[in-house]
């Protein structure tokens, strides 16, 4: 008896300390995106996700939901939903947390990145300087686990009225935005007239002619057909958009520590090709090399030729023509520098400074 007692205590310790690291996975992890699954945005959460079925052995099971299903359409509640435990996992864009995270403004100060000798390694720099870690903390302070950067890109401007190489041209021109305040400051300042719209609202909008113009990247807006509606493009680059994998923390302790690195590598994995996706074509050739080597090149390799092909009317900015635009809203980037924290934005313009030759 004593035997059976000593052995039934033994059973119920045993399971009581071990069982909650078991209990506590899920049968499916849900993962937040706002675009389609045919982006790049796309295609970098879902290789994510791949990636982290095939090393765990179908063990973790994540799904992309895209389309903001998982915020209904809301996409700057994103970082609130992720934080609450209403998502688990996300491949979200920083304009996106900004509401909530004000750090992540920095990439979207105007002709800040852009205005760089090279706009790709500029943006490198600062994720992987000082700045960048400042940021990283920032999201972590306010409750979410940063897993790693990946890459929306570049925001060029679309429209269907006209060539827009000036400022002038932009004036009382009605332009969707993402529901973030910078944004609207910015078309403000160059004399449009910005509205707020959730994505999921947007191509309707412009189908409807509701709105003239957006700004996304091209491996965003491509895939939805934009060129059917929009004629026109500025390619400008005026503000970049890196997107952050990140996890609920709750549902990051309930991983072991073995798990916990598997799925870390995943990202750091899963966000390299999404960057190089969003690059390629418009960086020196870095991004398709990569590909590349992943055998993983996509279809599209040339955005130009092929924005080309479908009819649109690409304009490349002359570096006066672009100073225009930049010394227009050179006020914004003033009046956030102080909002976002200059120290930061300071750091972020050494980190740049020290690639820029
Ligand atoms: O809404 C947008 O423009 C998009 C898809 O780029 C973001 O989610 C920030």
């Amino acid at each position: 008896m004593k035997k059976i007692i000593a052995v039934l205590v033994a059973v119920t310790v045993f399971c009581s300390v071990s069982a909650p690291a078991f209990a506590a996975y899920k049968d499916e992890y849900k993962l937040d995106i706002v675009p389609s699954l045919t982006t790049a945005w796309g295609m970098g959460a879902s290789y994510f996700t791949d990636l982290v079925r095939e090393r765990s052995g179908g063990k973790i099971n994540i799904k992309v939901y895209p389309s903001s299903q998982l915020t209904t359409g809301k996409q700057t509640n994103a970082f609130l939903l992720l934080r609450n435990g209403a998502i688990d996992f996300a491949v979200q864009s920083s304009i996106n947390y900004s509401p909530q995270v004000i750090e992540l403004n920095l990439f979207a100060l105007p002709f800040f990145v852009a205005n760089q000798p090279d706009r790709y390694k500029a943006l490198d720099a600062i994720k992987e300087g000082k700045s960048g870690k400042m940021v990283i903390e920032a999201v972590e302070a306010k409750g979410v686990k940063f897993l790693a950067f990946g890459e929306n890109g570049f925001r060029e401007l679309t429209n269907s009225r006209k060539a827009i190489r000036t400022p002038d041209d932009l004036q009382n021109m009605k332009i969707r935005v993402v529901g973030s305040p910078l944004f609207l400051d910015i078309f403000r300042a160059l004399g449009a007239n910005p509205v707020n719209m959730n994505w999921s609202d947007t191509m309707s909008a412009i189908q409807q002619g509701v709105v003239d113009g957006q700004e996304n990247p091209i491996s965003t807006f491509y895939p939805v057909q934009m060129h059917d509606y929009h004629k026109f493009m500025t390619d400008w680059h005026y503000v970049v958009d890196p997107t952050l994998y990140v996890v609920n923390p709750a549902v990051w302790k309930s991983f072991s520590a073995d798990d916990q690195k598997l799925i870390q590598q995943a990202a750091a994995d899963a966000g390299k090709y999404m960057i190089a996706l969003a690059r390629i074509g418009l960086d020196d050739g870095t991004a398709h090399k990569y590909l590349e080597s992943l055998g993983m090149v996509p279809e599209i390799t040339d955005w130009y030729k092929q924005l080309k092909e479908v009819g649109m009317e690409v304009a490349i900015l002359t570096p006066e023509e672009t100073k225009a635009f930049a010394d227009k809203t050179a006020p914004v980037l003033e009046q956030w520098r102080e909002k976002i924290g200059a120290e930061l934005v300071k750091a972020a313009e050494e980190d740049m400074a020290a690639v820029a030759k």
